[in-house]
């Protein structure tokens, strides 16, 4: 490590005295004009990991659904994950470290993870379309490379793209090429070869509109677009060209306020689809003939895909075990339905992705989603060799539902939720069941649900268990939920500190929206008075 290099390139991203920050379930996040030091950080430490792992390691620079003022970075495990607990710990001392004892926080850093700094290291780099993330990207560069690291920079990525290269390079290239192109060629390969299969009476003209919520997902659709034309045709709003990024529009706002995104025209029964700001989270919604909205939330792509993906294995006769994993947000009909009409094994873990993902590695194939739309498949190596001996081996039939099998394999990015994957597959999927999105969302209905939120002056005083579906602290706050919940029909509850606000979060569902709006408000009441609420009381009323 060369000490005085570090030193002074450190001082021209110094960190503002003072400031701290948390890597949190998506890593580093705050307004852009706070982070240049921490990019410059994050360089450094993608370098260690790299070194460390002998791997290629990803850092990606964006904050995903948040408005356009913020940015953030997080960095990619060598398998496409996200970064491994231990190394969370490390990335939050290294951007907390005052200017002086920076070096001293690295070379703790190498020591306790047994790094060589002799090896070498690799880094490569994305951002998403925030004003401020080329001049952070650069940032992130000069930390690499004051620390001797190579890197390939591409620019403009979706996060999962970047996900996707990383997992590329690691892998020798078997899982695919580490090029934009590569990335456009593989899916859209299976997703054509798909959709010829689908025998649709008609062969109606599948079209879809697509809200990219002013960001990065517009980009690289329109430039994806040619690659899959045979089997789609996609109609992009929100696309950049004027709206500000996640502005009214974008897959969080479109889940969060039930309701259509602006900028987009809807007629009825039109399919139509929302990303994120990032591209990696998706839902689908339509207005019926009355007019009335319809969200086709995480849930209930997770039931189609899974759904398919046993049908599917029915027919080749396989019988592997697939897992569904879900979160304490997803809908109590989706979960019922799951277990009980498509007798598929639910699990639930702790929000954000990586508890998702990790826990869906458990099965031959693993289906995650979170309610907000983030989530894919994934299917193990062994599932994978089989399919492909399947697809070979079987008589007619079976052998036709292995190809398909194979296609939805490549189709879905292994590395990370994707929302042009996720869109593809569903896209496919609807084709060759010949369904309509109405049909689809009628697989079952919703329990109405609310969300709220409640400012508490500490919001770690509330610890949660079983994924966090139960308050262990404050002492009296379950049992005070368990007898509201008590009070309606079909009725759940539970609260948790948010991993990227400074607030506590309240979910309830129950029979009716009236129900759920009260046990949600009365929720709100007992967090506020049990776990130090500050500020005005919670009000009823939405
Ligand atoms: C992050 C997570 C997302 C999770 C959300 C919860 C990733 C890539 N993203 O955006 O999965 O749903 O946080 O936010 O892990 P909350 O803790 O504020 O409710
Ligand atoms: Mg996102």
């Amino acid at each position: 490590m060369d000490l005085g290099a570090i030193t002074k390139y450190s001082a021209l991203h110094a960190k503002p005295s003072g400031l701290i920050l948390q890597y949190g379930t998506a890593g580093f996040r705050t307004k852009a004009e706070h982070l240049d030091h921490v990019m410059f950080r994050m360089g450094l430490l993608a370098v260690l990991r790299s070194k460390q792992t002998k791997s290629t390691i990803g850092v990606m620079v964006t904050a995903s659904h948040n408005p356009e003022e913020d940015n953030g970075v997080k960095l990619v495990d060598p398998l496409g994950e996200m970064l491994a607990p231990s190394w969370e710990e490390h990335a939050t001392c290294l951007a907390n470290a005052e200017e002086q004892d920076m070096q001293r926080v690295l070379i703790d850093i190498s020591e306790k993870e047994a790094v060589n700094l002799q090896q070498d290291a690799f880094v490569v780099i994305g951002r998403d379309t925030r004003p401020s993330s080329e001049k952070l990207s650069q940032s992130v560069i000069d930390g690499v490379t004051v620390l001797g690291g190579q890197f390939h920079d591409y620019g403009l990525l979706t996060t999962p793209q970047l996900h996707y290269m990383v997992y590329c390079r690691n892998t020798g290239g078997r899982y695919g090429k580490a090029t934009i192109e590569g990335y456009y060629q593989k899916l859209s390969k299976a997703f054509v070869e798909l959709t010829k299969q689908a025998s649709c009476s008609g062969d109606e003209y599948r079209s879809l509109k697509v809200d990219c919520a002013n960001g990065i997902g517009a980009l690289k659709l329109r430039e994806m677009e040619h690659y899959f034309s045979q089997g789609l045709s996609v109609q992009l709003f929100n696309d950049g060209s004027k709206g500000k990024l996640n502005h009214l529009c974008g897959a969080d706002f479109v889940k969060s306020h039930q309701k259509p995104p602006q900028g987009m025209e809807i007629k009825s029964n039109e399919r139509c689809c929302s990303f994120d700001g990032d591209a990696d989270r998706i839902v689908y919604y339509y207005h019926d003939a009355d007019g009335h909205f319809h969200l086709i939330d995480g849930d209930k792509i997770a039931t189609l895909i899974s759904s398919f993906l046993k049908e599917l294995l029915v027919e080749i006769g396989e019988s592997l075990n697939i897992g569904v994993v879900q979160t304490a947000y997803a809908n109590g009909s989706s979960t019922r339905y799951l277990e009980e009409v498509m007798k598929v094994p639910v699990y639930c873990t702790k929000t954000g992705v990586k508890h998702l993902h990790h826990k869906a590695q458990e099965f031959d194939i693993g289906v995650y989603f979170e309610a907000n739309g983030h989530g894919t498949a994934l299917f193990s190596t062994a599932v994978e060799m089989k399919i492909k001996q399947s697809a070979e081996q079987l008589e007619d039939k079976k052998r036709k539902a292995a190809k398909m099998l194979e296609n939805i394999i490549d189709l879905f990015n292994q590395a990370a939720g994707d929302a042009i994957s996720d869109m593809l597959v569903i896209e496919a999927i609807l084709a060759l069941k010949g369904l309509t999105v109405q049909q689809w969302d009628g697989l079952y209905t919703d329990l109405p649900n609310r969300q709220l939120k409640v400012q508490v002056a500490d919001r770690r005083v509330i610890s949660t268990t079983n994924a966090e579906r139960q308050a262990v602290t404050p002492p009296g706050l379950q049992e005070a939920i368990n007898d509201l919940v008590k009070k309606y029909k079909l009725s759940r509850a539970f609260v948790r500190p948010s991993g990227t606000e400074d607030v506590v979060r309240v979910y309830a569902e129950a029979d009716s929206q009236e129900s759920a709006d009260h046990l949600a408000h009365e929720v709100s009441l007992a967090v506020f008075q049990l776990a130090g609420g500050i500020g005005e009381r919670p009000q009823p009323g939405f």
